[in-house]
């Protein structure tokens, strides 16, 4: 077993293999299986390019091969930063069919980010696109190089510069090592981080590939579904929501776009037909104005799915009139529960909720601070239990303590009250993160990032409401005395701070949308800084403006 992996308790484990919810497949088995049953039928779609469940399934094979000659072998960690292409796909199979582990980065993440990762998983390969979306990777490969001596690979889905090729990886079947077994580790999975940095979730074979068949259930996901790869494809929400790897398990096609604009997305629909795709709040409201303005009706798509960070009531109710399709919410998390809106609920539970659990299976509870279930109807910290949702971060002990309850329930730092329906309303937040349209910032994290100028003091990162995003980020910085006293000169600019982060290599989305610098932080009654209040201030601040 992985070290750092907090299994489920035996007896529980027993108990979802008992009632079936764990089939013991594995990825590599699955991917084998549907290329018997769907052998000829395209699973993949981009560009002109069009791969068929076997192709796909041989060239796993041929990759896994190179792989494992190249020292990859079961239990290795492999970071993956691959965007929508199929690459992205041969790579994770190929990887799950030797017992290797992929570390999942997005596309946005840079230096600080995968170095962190690299460090954390001790990863042995880092895998990357060479240019992507203007940027290369291979340069930023270069600098995680540097700081990440356990990194040992460093493999390139395209022009491989002074790095190794994917495609030189390919290799003639030899027999492969040992499949794992379903109850092993499948990957680490990010999360969005609430106390300081991410941490890894070790999600298993076991857990994920049921969290697809109920995902696949509720969306009513079949052969003959067409999903849109919109957002990246490493995110859990895409990934199995049921996403490209639903998609996989339905037998359906999944056709991969490379940005989320109307433009590409709505022509992608059109030409391949798609029925089903997955959208943030922010985009689904471009959609929505876009599809007004050109008159475009989306005719083959059946259901648009909204998740990732709450959708606005309003702009729910358009979904339906405006794009001619069912409105499904997702609110989910990569640590495990994922709620969906079913697509026969009643208008009123799919525009006013968040959905409620998809298993049967899923234990949830709605408690006050001292952790007692609140009266029904009322909001409260949600905590969730099930058979894939996770019991435990990888190799993160002491945040486990405080994640976790002794009985073994995630505490998702959501609050969120249940409808007497048993639908789930998201009310807010109690962890300290801002939710920018879906990506996630730990607040902490930033923080830290500040502190590191010579200039800041002290550091506060809060959320402030926004329109578009639903949320941006505001800084509040104190500045040292002695700079403030020697003059402006000395005092740092925004501009300065903003640039300050982008050189340290910070994910763009985490740079503070807004910077105000204050000469204290409003205190609680035990003395600790009031985000509370600093959120008030920004608020009625960019209320006024
Ligand atoms: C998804 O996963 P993560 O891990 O990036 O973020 C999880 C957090 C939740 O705890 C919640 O705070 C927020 O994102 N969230 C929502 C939401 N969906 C996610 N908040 C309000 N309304 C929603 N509909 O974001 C994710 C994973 C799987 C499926 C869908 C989303």
């Amino acid at each position: 077993m992985l070290p750092g992996f907090t299994p489920w308790p035996e007896k529980v484990a027993q108990y979802y293999r008992e009632t079936g919810c764990w089939s013991g497949e594995t990825f590599g088995q699955l991917l084998r299986r549907q290329a018997q049953s769907y052998g000829e039928q395209v699973v993949l779609v981009s560009g002109e390019q069009r791969i068929t469940y076997a192709q796909l399934d041989q060239r796993v094979d041929r990759l896994a091969t190179g792989l494992n000659r190249l020292g990859i072998a079961a239990g290795d960690r492999v970071i993956v930063q691959l965007p929508n292409i199929p690459a992205f796909f041969e790579v994770i199979f190929a990887l799950f069919r030797i017992g290797a582990l992929p570390v999942f980065s997005l596309p946005l993440h840079r230096r600080q980010e995968v170095i962190y990762f690299a460090n954390y998983s001790e990863a042995k390969a880092y895998i990357i696109p060479d240019i992507e979306a203007g940027y290369d990777y291979r340069t930023l490969a270069a600098e995680v190089k540097a700081e990440a001596p356990g990194l040992r690979h460093i493999i390139v889905a395209g022009e491989p510069g002074e790095y190794m090729a994917l495609e030189d990886l390919y290799e003639d079947l030899v027999e492969l090592p040992q499949e794992p077994v379903a109850s092993d580790v499948a990957f680490l999975q990010l999360s969005g981080g609430s106390t300081g940095l991410s941490k890894l979730i070790p999600r298993t074979h076991d857990d994920y590939m049921y969290s697809l068949r109920a995902s696949v259930e509720v969306c009513q996901l079949d052969e003959h579904s067409v999903y849109l790869a919109v957002l990246p494809v490493a995110h859990n929400y895409p990934l199995s929501s049921p996403g490209v790897l639903g998609t996989i398990y339905a037998g359906g096609q999944i056709v991969l776009a490379r940005s989320g604009s109307p433009d590409e997305a709505f022509a992608l629909i059109d030409k391949e037909k798609v029925t089903i795709t997955a959208l943030v709040p922010p985009l689904a409201l471009v959609w929505l104005e876009a599809a007004v303005s050109r008159n475009v009706h989306l005719d083959s798509l059946q259901v648009l799915q909204v998740g990732g960070a709450k959708l606005g009531a309003e702009a729910a109710r358009r979904v339906k009139p405006v794009l001619g399709c069912q409105l499904q919410q997702v609110f989910g998390m990569a640590e495990g529960l994922v709620n969906y809106t079913r697509l026969d609920d009643p208008e009123e539970i799919i525009v006013e909720t968040q959905g409620k659990p998809m298993s049967v299976y899923d234990e949830i509870r709605i408690v006050d601070e001292e952790d007692n279930e609140v009266e029904p109807g009322t909001a409260g910290h949600l905590l969730a239990r099930g058979p894939y949702t996770i019991r435990g971060y990888y190799k993160a002990d002491e945040h486990n303590a405080r994640s976790f309850t002794s009985d073994g329930f995630y505490r998702t730092g959501d609050l969120a009250r249940l409808n007497p329906a048993g639908y789930l309303i998201v009310e807010g937040r109690a962890k300290d993160q801002i939710n920018r349209g879906g990506d996630k910032v730990a607040a902490e994290e930033v923080e830290n990032h500040l502190l590191a100028h010579p200039a800041v003091f002290d550091a506060a990162l809060v959320s402030m409401p926004d329109m578009y995003l639903g949320e941006r980020s505001c800084a509040f910085i104190i500045v040292r005395s002695d700079r403030t006293e020697n003059g402006a000169a000395a005092a740092p600019s925004a501009m300065e701070l903003k640039t300050f982060l982008r050189e340290r290599g910070l994910a763009a989305y985490k740079i503070p949308d807004r910077i105000e610098f204050v000469d204290h932080f409003p205190q609680t009654g035990v003395g600790k800084v009031s985000k509370k209040a600093l959120r008030e201030r920004i608020a009625q601040q960019s209320a006024v403006r």
